[in-house]
């Protein structure tokens, strides 16, 4: 079994700090995204979140293939900028303009450092914010990438309506989710999987215990049915999901033409 993890591409060569926050014994308290998570991030991403780079890859490809040249499109919860980085390298010749908000300034110094460093910062753009009140009418695609699950199930409604009125008409929303299964049995399985997948890259049963315990108030999962109800209620006509890894899901949603 391997305890290190390959790295993946050269933003995390650059830019990353291996994750031991639960190694150590003292972590009490909620789970926040400040400096010292924003220190590891892109590394515990790597570690945590299955086939990262894959979904990446995929939403490159669909963006490529549905949006105007020129488009612009918003990360909403961007974290370090990986994704958007990734994007603007992918789809260079689609001269798109990306826009990451998130409310955390120490991802966001790590976003705009690393878009310095691989001189992206004509194309690039990070703005501190809590993007349940985004307001960029005329956006041609939202990607909100395991960050709905941090917003409180009673705000998901009217945050993704809100989310839906800002899309140009034909604008595509990509949401990443950790799900659960309504299936007690189903669910313990799969997390059990998911588990084993940590342990695979290096995470001991403690640290995925304790990191389990900060999370549990703050990361709330729907199941796969809930956000694509979500989704729907929302306005969004056409809603599939591109990608399922277990306990992980990614849709593209479409908001009609006209
Ligand atoms: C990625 N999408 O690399 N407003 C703004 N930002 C927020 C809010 C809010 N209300 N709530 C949480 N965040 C990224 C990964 S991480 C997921 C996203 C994870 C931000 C928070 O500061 C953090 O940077 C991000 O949402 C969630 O694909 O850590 O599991």
């Amino acid at each position: 079994m391997k305890k290190t993890t390959p790295t993946h591409n050269t933003e995390q060569a650059h830019a990353g700090t291996r994750d031991a926050l639960f190694q150590v014994e003292r972590i009490n308290g909620d789970f926040v995204f400040d400096d010292r998570v924003a220190q590891v991030f892109d590394d515990m991403l790597d570690r945590s979140v299955p086939h990262y780079q894959e979904v990446i890859q995929s939403i490159a490809r669909i963006l490529g293939c549905l949006l105007q040249e020129g488009s612009q499109i918003v990360d909403l919860g961007c974290s370090t900028g990986t994704t958007l980085l990734q994007l603007s390298r992918l789809l260079e010749e689609k001269k798109f303009t990306y826009l990451g908000i998130d409310n955390s300034a120490a991802m966001l110094d790590k976003a705009r450092l690393k878009a310095e460093l691989f001189s992206r910062q004509e194309s690039l753009n990070f703005s501190d914010g809590d993007i349940t009140k985004v307001d960029q009418p005329g956006t041609s695609a939202f990607l909100l990438n395991y960050t709905l699950q941090f917003i409180r199930p009673l705000h998901r409604e009217t945050f993704l309506r809100r989310v839906y009125e800002n899309l140009s008409p034909g604008g595509v929303l990509i949401l990443s989710e950790k799900i659960i299964s309504h299936h007690p049995g189903l669910n313990r399985r799969y997390i059990e999987i998911y588990h084993q997948f940590k342990k695979e890259r290096g995470y001991s049963e403690l640290e995925i215990a304790k990191k389990r315990e900060a999370l549990e108030n703050v990361l709330i999962p729907c199941s796969l049915e809930e956000n694509r109800n979500l989704l729907q209620t929302a306005g969004f006509t056409e809603v599939e999901p591109f990608f399922q890894w277990f306990n992980f899901v990614s849709f593209l949603a479409v908001k009609p033409a006209n």
